[in-house]
């Protein structure tokens, strides 16, 4: 024989969805935020940006574009200048179809790296030479030599610029233009280190800084703990990873770009399932005491 009367049952169905309901409601409510559960990259005043005194990251979602300065149809995210402590300036610029470039100011070499698209370059010379520049080429534009970038469709590209560091020491000589692109530059030797290395311009003293193209498989790592004088503006192209800047540790992936002050420690460990590429500013062959930046 049943101990609860047949009336008292549904009496007690109604008391127990009293005292359990809430409960249940509440785990809806969960389920409801989990299920609509976004990316911390999708909060309100989220950014993986950083500003310090001696590093910064700067991330897609807080690139700013504005006209560039005498150039028509074109814009420009400055991810590197003075303002920050730096001796150049790094940029991503981006044409639209029929823009044309300005040059830099007197005295400023420039370097260009296409991202995305092709770029006419045109450097007025007696030959009227014109290169097509695509994804992965590059052109290094000494100081007050005469060229135009021009583009028939939309491109993208990095533009690194700084006042060119003449040096008694070389007889005043002057650098030579340049053009190329990355998969024909030789693997150089990278002694106590696995990362594969390639310059983009030659090891020559005219030059006061060059481009390292870094190539790290997952899991490789930096080997020597770097502290020193040289100044670097990176820019991810490939992959993702961990990047140390001074005491901080910093998830990275292609499309952050990274200013680095001189004596900044770095240290880089690749990750993913995919190789990771980075474009990297270094100055060099100049003597410290003489750099006119007043270091
Ligand atoms: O050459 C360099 O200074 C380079 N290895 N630094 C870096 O990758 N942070
Ligand atoms: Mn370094």
């Amino acid at each position: 024989m049943s101990l609860v009367p047949p009336l008292l049952v549904p009496l007690l169905l109604v008391q127990l969805r009293l005292v359990f309901g809430s409960a249940g409601t509440c785990q809806a409510h969960i389920r409801d935020d989990i299920s609509s559960f976004q990316s911390p990259a999708d909060l309100p005043g989220f950014t993986r940006s950083v500003y310090q005194r001696d590093h910064a990251l700067i991330t897609p979602e807080s690139q700013v574009f504005s006209a560039l300065p005498g150039w028509t149809n074109a814009q420009a995210a400055y991810l590197v200048t003075p303002a920050i402590g730096s001796h150049f300036t790094m940029y991503i610029a981006r044409m639209e179809a029929s823009s044309s470039s300005a040059p830099p100011l007197p005295g400023v070499e420039r370097l260009v790296f296409v991202l995305a698209g092709s770029v006419l370059l045109t450097t007025h010379n007696v030959m009227n030479d014109d290169n097509e520049l695509s994804v992965n080429s590059y052109a290094y534009l000494p100081p007050h030599f005469n060229h135009t970038l021009y583009s028939t469709a939309p491109v993208t590209f990095l533009v690194l610029e700084r006042r060119y560091f003449a040096s008694q020491a070389l007889d005043n000589q002057r650098p030579q233009f340049l053009v190329g692109n990355v998969d024909d530059r030789p693997l150089l030797e990278t002694p106590g280190e696995v990362f594969d290395l390639r310059k983009l311009l030659p090891s020559d003293a005219i030059y006061d800084f060059n481009v390292h193209i870094m190539d790290f498989q997952p899991g490789e790592y930096l080997n020597v703990k770097e502290v020193h004088y040289f100044q670097h503006g990176l820019f991810l192209l490939e992959g993702r990873g961990i990047y140390r800047l001074s005491n901080q540790w910093y998830p990275v992936q292609a499309g952050d770009a990274i200013w680095m002050a001189p004596f900044v420690p770095q240290w880089y460990g690749a990750l993913g399932r995919t190789r990771s590429r980075y474009f990297l500013y270094k100055d060099i062959n100049r003597d410290p005491l003489l750099h006119p930046y007043g270091y």
